[in-house]
């Protein structure tokens, strides 16, 4: 061995490897300067519009100044760096660079002399059009019930899975006139998440914000198209999208009683396998009060937008709305039916262990189905049956959280001839106002200058759905009001989910330089297809790891990994991307409304 050694030869070879080493960790080192770049600026990967804000946030410390270049690096602008009032969540102060008044279309990079090069980003107009609508074209992939032709789903193209023709009445929802085991059609609907089952607690507020993004920017969203199956058929591409989904929900309501039930689901989650090869038996499950309140809302909603639609689609105005109002009779008799699955699984087999979306108080899904249905009918009685202003709260909307969504409604069709304002309408107006106003308060300090950044709070299981719900609130109080200020915040949030945020990524697949390549999402998974599915929303950041997975980092906003298994970070969900998509295509929609004021 020592002889071996010891010989010239080796002696030389030796030397070489060390040289080689140095050799090869310069180039490293020089590599880890450009992904350095790539890592310590944050901006969004997509791009900025020419006459709006643009600001892009430095992660190393030591240079004061940054500049903008041209793909092939010749210098266009240069700035001085800000640092920022507040610290991140590390504690840690972050530079900021802030770019707004260079506003020539073109494709750049960022560079800061001691961080290196950020991702490449465009300027330009309509620069958001792209993600925005497929944000939207995502749900066509969702799809239950239909195959996905290589026509409109290219690599992405895949057999019909769950038909849901034969699903089982469960016993938690055997009624005299629909006894166990009764075999009910159901098909179509958007699979809700990562998983193949379908709910309509989720399904109402993800549709419904959808059908909003419709009623507040119909002119925009009218020259969006999808390449789906329907395009074409004079019905707006995103309206088509939405009746997938909503000639499913209207199968989900028991027409003997009016009550909805909660979901349709496997008993079990399937394993990671392509929606065709997952054949385990479909149940409905127990009807409730949340379903059934908001399938009244969504359906009161549906019926006012789809009334533009007679020839196209004749009678469904009116079926939605007798559903609706049916639904809400339902209700009103029965006020208090939560859907409780570890209680039901103590009285009933098969066991049944989805997804629960167990919400247990209703007075926010008796506000929102009331106010839809007043705005679509003109009926005092629906409000004269709720108290419109329980409470001083006005709580961020989520799937157990939908007193906003009633609000929303209540304020943009105050305008409509044919309304007479409820007594509350100016107090709601006021508080929406003043909600917008605290959310803005602050943002501006924080190290990545978001709304979202504001709080810790905001990070848990499918934060990022926050972050574009706030954008929705605001864009809301942009319309309310006419003041500019709320989009530019907005905008800010967009700019979060698409890469200005503590983990770097731009949060949607298939759109920025680094996004999620391994999301929760059984046909991604699946499908043998390098690319996961686009235009999804992952959960984002949340340190609270219930799904087992350890993220890199467990500061609210880092706390996030691109991991299959990591479900609590990195599913993606239909009520997720449907702020995202209502956010996106809202800002593409008023992009030169976006007066910078900083
Ligand atoms: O895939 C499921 C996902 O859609 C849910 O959000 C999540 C939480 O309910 O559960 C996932 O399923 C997992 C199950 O809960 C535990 N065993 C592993 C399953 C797949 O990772
Ligand atoms: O989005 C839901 C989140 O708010 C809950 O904390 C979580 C655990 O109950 O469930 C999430 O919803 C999942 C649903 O139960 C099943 N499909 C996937 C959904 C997204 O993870």
């Amino acid at each position: 061995m020592s002889n071996y050694a010891s010989h010239p030869s080796v002696r030389l070879y030796s030397l070489l490897m060390v040289l080689l080493t140095v050799l090869f960790a310069q180039t490293s080192s020089a590599q880890t300067n450009i992904a350095g770049g790539k890592e310590n600026i944050r901006l969004n990967q997509i791009g900025f519009y020419p006459g709006a804000e643009k600001t892009a946030i430095v992660l190393t410390g030591k240079s004061n100044t940054f500049q903008i270049e041209t793909i092939d690096k010749k210098i266009v602008f240069k700035g001085t760096l800000q640092k920022s009032v507040k610290p991140d969540f590390a504690g840690n102060f972050t530079s900021i660079a802030g770019f707004t008044t260079f506003n020539k279309p073109g494709k750049y990079m960022l560079y800061v002399p001691d961080a290196g090069y950020s991702w490449p980003f465009e300027i330009k107009r309509s620069v958001h059009r792209e993600v925005a609508a497929g944000s939207v074209k995502a749900y066509y992939f969702m799809r239950a019930s239909i195959p996905l032709k290589e026509k409109f789903a290219g690599k992405w193209q895949r057999a019909e899975g769950h038909p849901d023709t034969n699903v089982l009445v469960h016993p938690s929802a055997a009624t005299d006139k629909r006894p166990v085991g009764t075999v009910i059609s159901s098909p179509r609907g958007w699979y809700d998440a990562g998983d193949y089952n379908k709910y309509i607690v989720n399904s109402g507020i993800s549709t419904s914000t959808l059908l909003s993004l419709y009623e507040d920017f119909p002119d925009y969203m009218k020259t969006v198209s999808l390449n789906i199956p329907e395009s074409g058929n004079h019905i707006p591409d995103v309206l088509n999208e939405i009746l997938w989904n909503l000639r499913w929900m209207l199968t989900m309501q028991d027409l003997n009683d009016g009550g909805v039930y909660h979901k349709l689901t496997n008993a079990a989650f399937d394993k990671f396998e392509m929606p065709d090869k997952a054949t385990a038996p479909r149940y409905v499950v127990q009807k409730g009060t949340a379903a059934t309140l908001d399938f009244a809302a969504v359906m009161a909603q549906a019926s006012r937008i789809f009334r533009k639609f007679p020839k196209e689609l004749p009678g469904l105005a009116d079926s939605c709305l007798n559903q609706s109002e049916k639904a809400w009779e339902w209700a009103n008799k029965n006020p208090d039916i939560a859907y409780d699955q570890n209680s039901l699984n103590q009285k009933y087999s098969p066991q049944i262990t989805t997804g629960a979306y167990g919400d247990r108080k209703f007075n926010d899904e008796f506000i929102w189905a009331a106010s839809e249905l007043f705005v679509t009918t003109g009926q005092d009685k629906f409000l004269n049956a709720v108290n419109l202003l329980p409470d001083e709260n006005m709580p961020m909307p989520s799937w157990a959280q939908v007193r906003l969504l009633g609000y929303y409604s209540l304020v943009k069709s105050s305008n409509l001839a044919s309304y007479h304002a409820p007594k509350d309408l100016p107090e709601i107006k006021k508080r929406l106002l003043t909600f917008a106003d605290n959310l803005i308060k602050g943002a501006d300090e924080t190290a990545y200058r978001t709304v979202m950044d504001k709080s810790a709070g905001n990070f848990h299981w499918g934060s990022n759905s926050d972050a574009a719900n706030q954008g929705v609130a605001l864009v809301q109080a942009y319309k309310l009001s006419g003041d500019s200020k709320y989009l530019v915040y907005a905008l800010d949030n967009l700019d979060y989910i698409l890469g200005r945020n503590g983990s770097g990524y731009s949060y949607v697949t298939g759109y920025g330089s680094k996004t999620p390549m391994h999301p929760h999402h059984r046909p991604s998974a699946s499908d043998g297809i390098v690319d996961p599915v686009p235009g999804l929303l992952v959960g984002g950041p949340n340190p609270g790891m219930q799904d087992g997975i350890k993220v890199p980092s467990t500061l609210p906003d880092e706390a996030y990994i691109d991991d299959e298994r990591a479900y609590a970070a990195n599913e993606i969900a239909i009520n997720w991307n449907a702020p995202f998509a209502y956010l996106s295509n809202a800002i593409e929609a008023l992009q030169d409304k976006l007066k910078p004021l900083k």
